[in-house]
């Protein structure tokens, strides 16, 4: 599925993150960014050594926040790394820092001057964010950002499974 708002393509696909070509991808990382499994474990795998060795020169990331890194070896120039909330109940602010965790890697991109950027469904696999609630606010926050910057050509968001997918889609539909 595609949309456009202002200059700004949306996009939703199924897929694998790492074989994207935008000028970044986002990786759902944790605050030690020292790899994991999910997304994160396949980024740091494809993207070899030199991401990692980025990782640990960086040091931290605050849950909410993003950081960045060069691509490695994958087709991406850049790798923003991302910390989404784990999920509790949705009483412990998890809305708000998931939103934030999209609103700083799209900030991240615009400040380096990026036009293209693909996400993966943050939070919504080992940190257990039920991906109908995630949805509507990734979805909901990436167009905010679009429609008050420009500069962005196309947000990607990459999904991982045909049900994610049509999720995605719907809550995109919805914020139109
Ligand atoms: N491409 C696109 N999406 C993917 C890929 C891929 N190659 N692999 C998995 N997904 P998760 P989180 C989907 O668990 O919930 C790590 O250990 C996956 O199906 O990767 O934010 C980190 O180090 C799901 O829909 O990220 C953290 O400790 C989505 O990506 C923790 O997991 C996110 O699932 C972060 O958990």
């Amino acid at each position: 599925m595609e949309a456009r708002v202002n200059a700004t393509a949306i996009s939703l696909v199924r897929g694998d993150i790492t074989l994207e070509e935008t000028d970044a991808i986002v990786n759902a990382a944790n605050t030690t960014l020292s790899g994991g499994s999910g997304v994160d474990g396949a980024i740091h795998s494809s993207g070899g050594p030199l991401i990692s060795a980025e990782c640990r020169k960086i040091g931290s990331c605050p849950t909410g926040h993003a950081v960045i890194t060069s691509g490695g070896s994958l087709k991406a120039r850049h790798v923003i790394h991302t910390v989404g909330p784990v999920y509790k109940d949705g009483e412990h602010g998890e809305p708000s820092m998931l939103r934030s965790a999209y609103l700083s890697s799209l900030t991240l991109a615009l400040e380096k001057n990026l036009r293209s950027v693909a996400f993966p469904s943050i939070s919504t696999g080992a940190y257990g964010y039920p991906v109908e609630e995630a949805s509507k606010i990734a979805v909901s926050t990436v167009i905010g950002f679009i429609k008050q910057n420009n500069g962005l050509d196309l947000v990607r968001f990459v999904l991982f499974s045909d049900r994610d997918l049509e999720v995605y889609s719907r809550a995109l539909k919805g914020a139109l």
